[in-house]
């Protein structure tokens, strides 16, 4: 007995089909019209689309971070997910100081015991000693084919252009890729050590130590090194003018350079979020900053002409006011997973957040929810206003994710013998974002009051329905890892 999805929209990067599709086990096994329903379990999906589940491919899940750690782990973050339409995410191990890269995927693979969706992951190097050099090629043994390398964030992540360029070339003989934060950490430690200096503490003073320019330069360095050395290059999060156009040049010019963008980067301003009365602005601080129009029109510009190839959502949440009001409550109706460990070691246990920064914008720990949202305001911001078209949604948002990091056609599309991963997506139904019903542990929302018409209905992983509406079906320990491939092709 399979299950039958019927007279539903198949949506793929290429087509949009009127069809049936049968899943038996965890995949798809074939697609056609007028399938026979006998002996299946019958889904009736008349005026909905069926389309691949999503893929972000940007997430920090209970990461160590800012002197805190991010709430959402992959207990909780796995659910909020799926409630959003997403299947898969791939998540970023950090190496520990004076450490291995494998002791980080120790650590990791423990947090991900309690997984929910099926995830990846990449490696964050900070401390790429020549030893760690040499272990860059066995991470494909893990089924890891991509490497994170910070140019910003002095003193911590932050690596030097030598070693940004030692790794391309490894990476580059190996088929892997080099994913890059790129600002420029060393101007951005001396204008944030000016402003304190003069007393410029308030949230709103994290954008001007972190302007577009040294986005944009350090965007231009990764992707003059990437062509020198053939290394394919994704630049993670690009925000702003000067990095998109030192990325469309590098495409220009023949580079193997690829770019993702993040959901925030298109709504959430400087001038009426981040720079916000009081400390409200704190719940808006990331990095890179969140920017004006003029920026958000460049994005969508870069994505007409495929000068950026993926939307995610750098997903990485804190609580703003966690230890008041009803997030308490929150807090004890959702045990599981890690979080649960904190709380058996010690019940009081909270985790800090944004307010670590009070007085000084530079201890606000940098990081916003998205993981839930990112399918339903990408499909608002993009579908409705007919930017994108339903195909192009899909291509975005898991066919070029699944593509870029070596899991398609296993993930990222509808076809037979792929992963039954199946979003059931109602294009008329509507719903009203909020912190208050939203499924984060998170006491606020950055799409808070937006109007979305389009959400998922049911989301099938492998075949087997883990939401149906407002109802939870899913399991802990059902997530399964996904081992990717190299030599990936630049899109
Ligand atoms: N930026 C953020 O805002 N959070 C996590 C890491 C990053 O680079
Ligand atoms: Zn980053
Ligand atoms: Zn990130």
């Amino acid at each position: 007995m399979g299950t039958l999805f019927k007279n539903g929209t198949v949506v793929t990067a290429s087509d949009m089909v009127q069809a049936d599709v049968l899943v038996e086990g965890e995949k798809v096994v074939l697609i056609g019209q007028n399938l026979p329903t006998q002996g299946h379990e019958v889904i009736n999906c008349e005026g909905k689309y069926l389309m691949p589940g999503g893929i972000d491919v940007h997430t920090h899940l209970d990461l160590p971070f800012g002197g805190t750690f991010s709430n959402d782990d992959f207990d909780v973050g796995h659910k909020a997910a799926a409630f959003g339409g997403t299947t898969m995410h791939i998540d970023f191990v950090n190496q520990p100081r004076g450490g291995s890269l494998h002791d980080g995927l120790v650590t990791w693979r423990e947090k991900a015991k309690p997984s929910q969706i099926d995830y990846g992951f990449h490696m964050i190097i900070s401390d790429l000693r020549d030893d760690v050099m040499d272990e860059i090629p066995s991470l494909l043994d893990e089924g890891i084919t991509t490497v994170k390398l910070f140019m910003a964030y002095k003193g911590v992540f932050q690596i030097d252009d030598n070693t940004l360029y030692k790794a391309m070339q490894v990476a580059a003989k190996h088929g892997m890729i080099v994913m890059v934060h790129a600002e420029n950490g060393d101007v951005e430690a001396q204008l944030r050590s000016q402003l304190l200096a003069e007393g410029k503490t308030d949230p709103i003073y994290h954008y001007s130590s972190r302007p577009p320019e040294i986005e944009g330069e350090a965007t231009n360095r990764a992707v003059v090194l990437a062509g020198l050395t053939g290394c394919h290059l994704y630049v993670v999060h690009v925000t702003c003018i000067p990095a998109i156009d030192a990325l469309r040049r590098g495409r220009q010019l023949g580079y193997p350079v690829m770019g993702e963008t993040c959901v925030q980067y298109f709504h959430v301003t400087r001038d009426h979020h981040l720079g916000a009365p009081g400390f409200e602005g704190a719940k808006y601080v990331c990095s890179p900053p969140v920017r004006n129009e003029e920026h958000h029109q460049a994005l969508w510009q870069a994505f007409k002409d495929d000068t950026l190839q993926a939307i995610s959502t750098d997903h990485c949440d804190f609580w703003y006011e966690g230890g008041v009001g009803p997030w308490q409550q929150w807090e004890k109706d959702h045990k599981g997973g890690q979080w649960a460990e904190y709380e058996k070691q010690d019940p009081t246990y909270r985790r800090p957040g944004k307010e670590l920064g009070k007085g000084n914008f530079a201890k606000i720990p940098n990081g916003m929810p998205g993981i839930e949202d990112r399918m339903m305001v990408m499909w608002e911001l993009g579908v409705n206003s007919g930017k994108f078209s339903p195909s192009r949604f899909v291509e975005l948002m898991s066919t070029n994710p699944a593509k870029i990091f070596g899991c398609y056609p296993q993930k990222g599309t509808i076809a037979p013998a792929t992963d039954a991963d199946i979003v059931v997506w109602d294009p008329n139904a509507k719903h009203t974002i909020s912190a208050s019903t939203h499924h984060m542990r998170c006491d606020y929302n950055v799409y808070e009051g937006m109007q979305v018409t389009g959400v998922p209905q049911q989301v099938y992983l492998r075949g087997k329905r883990i939401v149906d509406g407002n109802i939870w079906l899913g399991k802990n320990g059902e997530g399964k890892y996904v081992r990717r491939i190299p030599n990936a092709p630049v899109l």
